[in-house]
């Protein structure tokens, strides 16, 4: 299910991004070929000097990719994501662990049990995998209205998270009975042990019919054990994925695409101030149009040659 979540927001965020780069590659495509034809017929041509706004076209592709790369980097673009539910009992530090995980205050903390009401949600990124973290409220039994409410939702979470944090602290100890309760079976899960830097308690373990469950021991409070935590997460998740196909490893292709495609343009936008040869010019154009139809999966040769015609009426 998480596999096929992915699948579905890379697929609509490639499907924008591939038509995005379509358009940048027309512009491209179109001033090579105002260079090619200088090139390819220097008898007929002017010598080769772009308008200010050909120019500007150019500056302007340029900003896009770098604009593109951004994206990638905080991939703010990715709403939808894998869904990852922190639970456990009240005050074990679950709004904590939220925040060490986002590196922000998003959820309130405080030392009194029942802090968290209302789940709190919030998109995050590991390793270009988009993911959405959901704290809820703490799961006990209790009276207060409020509280019920709240616990009900952490459980609809559950149901429908893809992962679960499943939360406990030095001192409680793992029940199989509360487990089986609270989490579906064949849900994945991470067992999180939080507050390791108390000295007080022995940490809790998990009982023999369920030790397959990985385990992360950390401290939310010294921010200790996030990372793994984090590692942890993104291995379980892709874990089922088809490598292959795999979206996860197209995004950070297509990013060095568009790093490779900036390299080109800065050469030929400095090159066109210096006076550049046209041969190298066209060159390094090329180079970013390449660059930029590995992304579309399109080939650089047959729609320069398209476009030169229909623009110029060449051979005619
Ligand atoms: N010593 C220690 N204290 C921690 C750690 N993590 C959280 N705490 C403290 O435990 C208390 C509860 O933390 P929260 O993050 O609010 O716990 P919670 O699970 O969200 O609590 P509820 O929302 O009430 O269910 C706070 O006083 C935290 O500072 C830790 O790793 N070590
Ligand atoms: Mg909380």
């Amino acid at each position: 299910k998480s596999a096929n979540a992915l699948k579905f927001a890379t697929s609509q965020i490639l499907g924008t991004l591939g038509k995005n780069i379509q358009e940048l590659r027309k512009q491209l495509i179109h001033f090579l070929s105002l260079i090619e034809v200088n090139i390819d017929f220097p008898d007929d041509s002017v010598p080769f000097r772009p308008s200010e706004n050909e120019i500007q076209a150019l500056v302007d592709v340029l900003e896009k990719c770098r604009e593109f790369i951004r994206q990638h980097n905080d991939a703010c673009f990715l709403k939808e994501g894998i869904r990852v539910t922190i639970c456990g009992a009240p005050n074990v530090g679950k709004s904590s662990l939220m925040n060490r995980l986002l590196e922000k205050d998003r959820s309130i903390i405080t030392a009194v049990p029942g802090t968290t009401r209302d789940p709190v949600e919030e998109g995050l990124n590991i390793d270009g995998v988009p993911f959405v973290i959901t704290d809820t409220a703490g799961i006990h039994q209790t009276d207060d209205l409020v509280e019920i409410i709240g616990i009900e939702k952490a459980k609809d979470h559950i149901t429908t998270s893809d992962i679960i944090l499943y939360m406990k602290e030095p001192g409680a100890e793992f029940s199989e009975r509360e487990f089986e309760k609270l989490v579906p079976p064949g849900k994945k899960v991470i067992f999180v042990v939080n507050k390791i830097d108390l000295c007080e308690g022995n940490l809790p373990k998990l009982s023999e019919k369920y030790r397959h469950i990985p385990t992360v021991e950390i401290s939310a409070l010294l921010n200790k054990g996030v990372q793994e935590l984090k590692q942890k997460i993104l291995n379980i998740s892709i874990a089922d994925l088809d490598m292959e196909k795999s979206p996860v490893i197209p995004n950070l292709r297509h990013k060095k695409a568009l790093e490779q495609a900036v390299e080109s343009l800065e050469a030929a936008l400095d090159g066109l101030k210096n006076g550049q040869a046209e041969e190298i010019l066209a060159i390094d154009i090329k180079t970013s149009i390449d660059s930029l139809g590995t992304i579309t999966g399109e080939t650089a040769s047959l729609d320069i040659l398209d476009t030169i015609f229909s623009n110029f009426c060449i051979g005619k």
